[in-house]
């Protein structure tokens, strides 16, 4: 499938959590308490009802408390552990199942859930209790100015630079769990078509908006078709 010097760029998306017991975006047919997640996760949400987002993110980030990393989590930790050649993992996730899974190599495109950041000092905190608007900020001391460490719809990306150039040399491109709507995430699986020797495989228990650009369409869950999939590449069965 792939030669043991070659490199591998993995994408995950809320799929990749749903067996861990975190519901997808689409699964809620994209709302959250009938507010359509694409208002209340943006600047102008934030700015128009900013306890309301405080909400929608303190609920989410306390039923981190109450789920694991599941089977693909795991699986692809021990892909990172067992490929000689480069490996980056990009998740489109905010949850730290990954990182507690053992993944490493590892870019949070659209931020994290367990981080704040003041407005006032730019630092970046960790945080796992709720957050309001009267939060003191623990570097400065200010009050009114934390957020969540969040890329909020019209918001840049993080680190689009190292995942480009992850991209443009990819021999094996994996995508799991996306539903390839939301940009700039959904247009990597072309970015990495551009160059021919690249494989794409998609890894969903349905079709997506994608599904065309790969060449391998694995249908079924991530913690069941995952550890299948990683134990395919390591000992190349
Ligand atoms: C940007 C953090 C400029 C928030 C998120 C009009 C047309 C096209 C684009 C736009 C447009 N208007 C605006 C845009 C841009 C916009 C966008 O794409 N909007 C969409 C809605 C049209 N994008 C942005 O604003 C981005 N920024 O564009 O800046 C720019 C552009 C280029 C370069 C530089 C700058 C910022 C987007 C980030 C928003 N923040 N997350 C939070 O979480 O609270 S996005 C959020 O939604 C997630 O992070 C994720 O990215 C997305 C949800 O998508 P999925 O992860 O795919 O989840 P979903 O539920 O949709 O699908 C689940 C899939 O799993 C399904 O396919 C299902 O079948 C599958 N599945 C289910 N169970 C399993 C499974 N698969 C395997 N196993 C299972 N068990
Ligand atoms: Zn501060």
């Amino acid at each position: 499938m792939i030669s043991a010097s070659g490199s591998i760029v993995v994408l995950t998306g809320a799929g990749m959590s749903a067996e861990s017991g975190i519901p997808t975006f689409r699964g809620v047919d994209g709302l959250w308490e009938g507010h359509r997640i694409e208002d209340v996760a943006s600047p102008e949400g934030f700015a128009r009802d900013p306890e309301l987002v405080h909400r929608f993110y303190n609920l989410r980030r306390a039923a981190l408390n109450h789920v694991e990393p599941n089977e693909g989590h795991r699986a692809l930790a021990q892909l990172e552990r067992g490929w000689k050649g480069g490996f980056l993992l990009v998740t489109q996730n905010v949850d730290d199942l990954h990182e507690r899974a053992g993944s490493e190599k590892l870019i949070h495109m659209h931020g994290e859930l367990r981080k704040v950041r003041c407005e006032g000092c730019g630092a970046v905190l960790t945080w796992t209790q709720d957050l309001s608007s009267g939060t003191r900020c623990r570097a400065c001391g200010g009050i009114g100015g934390l957020r969540p460490h969040i890329v909020w719809f019209g918001e840049f990306p993080f680190e689009m630079d190292r995942i480009m150039a992850a991209l443009a040399k990819a021999d094996l491109f994996i995508c799991v769990g996306t539903s390839g709507v939301v940009y700039p995430a959904a247009g990597f699986a072309r970015e990495a078509a551009r160059r021919a020797t690249c494989r794409l495989i998609e890894v969903n228990v349905d079709q997506t908006a994608i599904s065309s650009h790969f060449h391998q369409h694995i249908h079924g869950p991530a913690a069941v078709e995952l550890p299948k999939l990683v134990d395919s590449i390591l000992h190349g069965r």
